[in-house]
């Protein structure tokens, strides 16, 4: 059990007396006719996680008695803690950042390596290119507030050509930093990836190969697969959540018809749709139809590439070749960059979106017309520093708040 606050020593103190800061001691807890053996940690404020008191009560697990110890705790006024309330007050205390706290979310959420290594790569400090482009700004915010408040006295002007030279590095850093996070964003949710194609195709082979494991039945009978099969696996530092599907043919056999019933959701929850096509072949009619809907999401892969030499993306999943699936992956959903490019990367939906508009504000500003009034520059740099504010927090939002801590689990 974890307690913060103000003043923990005097109110903990019919509990307990408080051991010196930050050394592991035992103490008997005693309240209401128990008697505890608690390791005990005491961190006072505000060289603490939260800022203030904390203190650390290693109990034994026994839920009742956990309920017991919460209850008389109850009695002196602790009360339980919402979802990431002690990151919540770490925050407002200074003690971390916004973007650290969301990177402190995402390491608890972590499902995979690649989206344990990439909240790590985060968690530490914000990023370098953060602080960088506040410095770029800062003299060409207070030159054109300058410009705008006495420039028609003063004689002084702003020299946008000057300003567009000076800032193109950032205009590109922030284009740079917003296409990583779209990818980093790719692999921090995950990526649902199905596998469709005439039956025999070779579907359930890919998937095989993909997951790692022997999950799904491979014949050379057609029609083998009729559920849809989940897993999910990282696979060459992707994680995937895939969806192995049937064969989608011209059938009579009532089996296979509820199985090809079952694509069409997997189509939709789906951010990539490989079509497998054998090599050497045409994609039927009735194929072509069904992912009509869906053809910004599809991506052809030939099967049977150790048959047929083709072109495209061509894979032999049996063999395990399947370096040029991998490639395509990577330039379809990572935008051409390696997973490992990926680690430092701002990746939650937030963060992205942010990124975006930075990127924008800076495309409009370097395009500015030489003759422009100098509000214009004036409030760009202005709306490009509030939303640098917002990306780490510095705005105190509360939105942005309430929506990282709604996902925290309690105790955090
Ligand atoms: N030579 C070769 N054989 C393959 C390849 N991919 C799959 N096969 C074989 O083709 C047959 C069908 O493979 P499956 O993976 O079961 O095909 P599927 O698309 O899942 O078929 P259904 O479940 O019936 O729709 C099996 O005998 C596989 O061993 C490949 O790339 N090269
Ligand atoms: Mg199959």
């Amino acid at each position: 059990m974890r307690v913060s606050g103000s003043g923990l020593a005097s109110l903990l103190a019919p509990l307990l007396a408080l051991p010196e800061p930050r050394k592991a001691t035992l103490r008997v807890l005693k309240w209401d006719g128990f008697r505890e053996r608690a390791l005990v940690l005491y961190f006072p404020g505000p060289d603490s996680y939260t800022g203030e008191d904390v203190v650390e009560l290693q109990t034994h697990g026994n839920p009742l008695l956990v309920r017991r110890l919460l209850r008389y705790l109850g009695t002196l006024g602790v009360r339980l803690a919402e979802p990431g309330e002690f990151t919540r007050r770490a925050l407002l205390n200074g003690k971390q950042g916004l973007l650290e706290a969301e990177a402190l979310r995402d390491l608890v959420a972590a499902e995979t390596d690649t989206q344990l290594r990439m909240a790590q790569a985060r968690a530490g400090a914000q990023p370098g290119w953060i602080s960088e482009a506040r410095l770029a700004l800062t003299p060409w915010m207070a030159r054109a507030e300058a410009v705008v408040d006495y420039g028609e006295d003063e004689r002084i002007y702003l020299n946008l050509k000057d300003l567009a030279s000076v800032l193109e590095p950032l205009r590109k850093r922030f284009h740079v930093e917003h296409i990583r996070a779209q990818a980093g964003q790719h692999l921090r949710d995950g990526i649902r990836l199905a596998v469709v194609g005439r039956p025999n195709a070779g579907k359930s082979t890919l998937f095989n190969a993909l997951a790692g494991e022997d999950r799904a039945i491979v014949t050379e009978v057609p029609g083998t697969t009729r559920d849809v099969l989940e897993v999910r696996c990282e696979w060459r530092g992707l994680p995937l959540r895939l969806f192995d599907t049937a064969g989608l043919r011209d059938t009579e056999d009532p089996v296979e018809r509820l199985g090809m019933a079952r694509v069409g959701p997997v189509l939709e929850v789906a951010d990539l749709v490989l079509h497998l096509i054998p090599a050497g072949e045409q994609a039927s009619g009735l194929i072509q139809a069904a992912l009509a809907p869906f053809q910004g999401k599809v991506l052809e892969v030939r099967t049977f590439s150790d048959q047929m030499m083709v072109p495209g993306v061509a894979v032999a999943a049996n063999l395990g070749d399947l370096d040029a699936l991998a490639a395509a992956l990577q330039e379809r959903l990572l935008g051409g960059l390696a997973p490992d490019a990926c680690l430092g990367a701002l990746a939650t939906d937030r963060q992205v979106e942010l990124l975006g508009e930075l990127a924008k504000q800076m495309d409009l500003l370097l395009d500015l017309d030489a003759d422009c009034p100098p509000e214009l520059p004036a409030s760009i740099l202005q709306g490009a520093w509030g939303l640098l504010s917002r990306l780490t927090g510095e705005d105190r939002a509360d939105s942005a708040l309430d929506a990282l801590f709604g996902g925290f689990c309690l105790g955090k």
